[in-house]
C-alpha cells in the first residue's frame, strides 16, 4: 500500500526548472517559424516563465542560456524574475555559435580557441555569482567529422584542462553539470558522446561536477533509466534535461513521445533517493509549430504525472515479488502503478496548492495570451541562436 498523503506532499515539492530558449521561436535547420508574441528579451522570456510557474506551482525556475540572455545587469534579471515570483536557474554556456568554433571549442586544437572557450565558461561562472544560480551547465559541440581529422585521445586531455580550470573557479555551493551528447554537430567523433566518458571527467573532477542526463541524447532504444539507476547509485547525477525524441534530437515535449519511458526513468529517479533538490529536473525543449506557453505548462504537467505514477509504486509489494522471482507479479506491480490515472490525484494536488485544477484552460483563460499579442510589437523577437 502506497500512502497517498505522502505521495501528495511529495508532488507539492516539486521543481521543473523551464528553459529560456523554449519561450523564444526555433525550428529546424530548415525553417524557424516566427509566432505573434514571443518574447525579445530576457525578461519577457523570464515573464513567460513565470505564468507557467504561477499556474502549474512546480516551474520555480528558468534557465538562462548565455549568450542568448545575455544582458547589461544579471543581478538585475535575477531581482526581476523574483519579483514575478521565479528565480533565474543553470546557466548553460553556448560554445557553438561562433565562427572560431569550427574544429571544436575546448578541445580545439588552437590553445587561443580553447582559451577563448574556457574564458566563456569563466563568465558563466561570474554570471552565476551575480544571479545566485547554483549549476553551470556544460555541453560542447566538440568532435570530429573525419577520422584522422584530429588526435581523439589528445581531445581529450585538452577537454580535462579546461574542465579543471573552471571546476576550480566554482563558489562552494555551484555545481557544473557535464552534459554529453551521442552525436551532432560533430558526426564521427563526439568528444563528450556517452555517460560513461562524462563520469569519467566528472569523477576525476571531484564532488563539484556531475552528469547531466538529457533524455534526447541517445541512440534509440538505449535504456536511459538503467543510466540513471547507475549515476545515482555513484552520487553522480546531477540534472536532467528533460525532452522527447522519435528519431534524433528532435526536443519536442517531454513526455510525449514515449511516456511509459519517462515513466521507468522517475522510477529509478525515486527508486536511487533521486528526488529532491540534488537533482535538477530541468527541460530543453523547442517548440517550433506549437503555442509556446501551453506546450511548457503540458509539458510541466507530463513530468507531474510521470511523477506521480512512479510515487505510486507499491515498493514493498514489488520488493516482495522480486525476491520471491515472481517475475510477472514484480512487473504487475510497475504497470499498475504506471497503468493509474493520476490526474484526478493531481487535480487534487493542485487544489490543495491553491491552484487551478487545470492549468492548460487556466491558462487560456488568464489573457496572458492576448495580452502578450498586443504589446510585444515590434522588436527583435528572440530565437534559438538570436
Ligand atoms: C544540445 O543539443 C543541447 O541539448 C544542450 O543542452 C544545449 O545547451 C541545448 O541543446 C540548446 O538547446
Ligand atoms: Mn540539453
Amino acid at each position: 500500500m502506497t500512502d497517498l498523503a505522502a505521495v501528495k506532499a511529495a508532488l507539492k515539492t516539486q521543481a521543473v526548472e523551464t528553459p529560456s530558449w523554449a519561450y523564444g521561436n526555433s525550428g529546424t535547420r530548415f525553417k524557424v517559424f516566427a509566432q505573434a508574441g514571443v518574447p525579445r528579451t530576457p525578461q519577457e522570456k523570464v515573464e513567460d516563465a513565470a505564468q507557467v510557474h504561477a499556474l502549474t506551482g512546480v516551474a520555480p525556475t528558468v534557465a538562462l542560456h548565455i549568450p542568448w540572455d545575455r544582458v547589461e545587469d544579471y543581478a538585475a534579471l535575477a531581482g526581476f524574475a523574483e519579483e514575478r515570483g521565479v528565480k533565474l536557474g543553470a546557466v548553460n554556456s553556448n560554445t557553438f555559435q561562433d565562427d572560431d568554433y569550427k574544429l571544436g571549442s575546448i578541445c580545439h586544437p588552437d590553445a587561443a580557441v580553447r582559451r577563448k572557450a574556457v574564458d566563456h565558461l569563466l563568465e558563466c561562472v561570474d554570471i552565476m555569482d551575480a544571479t545566485g544560480s547554483a549549476d553551470l551547465k556544460l555541453w560542447f559541440a566538440d568532435g570530429t567529422n573525419y577520422p584522422g581529422q584530429d588526435d581523439v585521445r589528445a581531445r581529450q586531455d585538452r577537454l580535462a584542462e579546461g574542465l579543471a580550470e573552471v571546476y576550480e573557479r566554482l563558489g562552494d555551493r555551484q555545481r557544473m553539470l557535464l552534459e554529453y551528447k551521442f552525436f551532432e554537430p560533430a558526426f564521427y567523433t563526439t568528444d563528450v558522446p556517452d555517460w560513461g566518458t562524462a563520469y569519467a571527467h566528472c569523477l576525476k573532477l571531484g564532488p563539484k561536477a556531475q552528469v547531466v542526463v538529457d533524455t534526447g541524447h541517445h541512440a534509440p532504444g538505449t535504456n536511459i533509466e538503467f543510466i540513471v539507476a547507475t549515476l545515482l547509485r555513484e552520487g553522480k547525477l546531477g540534472g536532467f534535461d528533460f525532452n522527447s525524441r522519435f528519431y534524433a534530437d528532435d526536443d519536442l515535449m517531454v513526455g510525449a513521445a514515449d511516456p511509459f519511458q519517462l515513466f521507468r526513468i522517475m522510477y529509478e529517479v525515486v527508486r536511487g533517493g533521486g528526488f529532491g533538490p540534488d537533482v535538477a529536473f530541468m527541460l530543453d525543449q523547442c517548440h517550433n509549430i506549437e503555442a509556446k506557453i501551453p506546450a511548457i505548462i503540458r509539458s510541466v504537467m507530463n513530468v507531474q504525472e510521470a511523477t506521480a505514477k512512479a510515487l505510486l509504486v507499491d515498493r514493498s509489494a514489488l520488493a516482495e515479488a522480486q525476491a520471491a522471482g515472481d517475475v510477472l507479479g514484480a512487473n504487475a506491480v510497475l504497470m499498475d502503478a504506471y497503468n493509474t490515472d493520476v490526474r484526478p490525484l493531481l487535480r487534487e494536488v493542485r487544489e490543495e496548492m491553491g491552484l487551478d485544477p487545470d492549468p492548460i484552460a487556466a491558462y487560456a483563460r488568464s489573457g496572458w495570451a492576448e495580452k502578450v499579442l498586443a504589446e510585444r510589437v515590434g522588436g527583435q523577437q528572440a530565437g534559438w541562436g538570436a
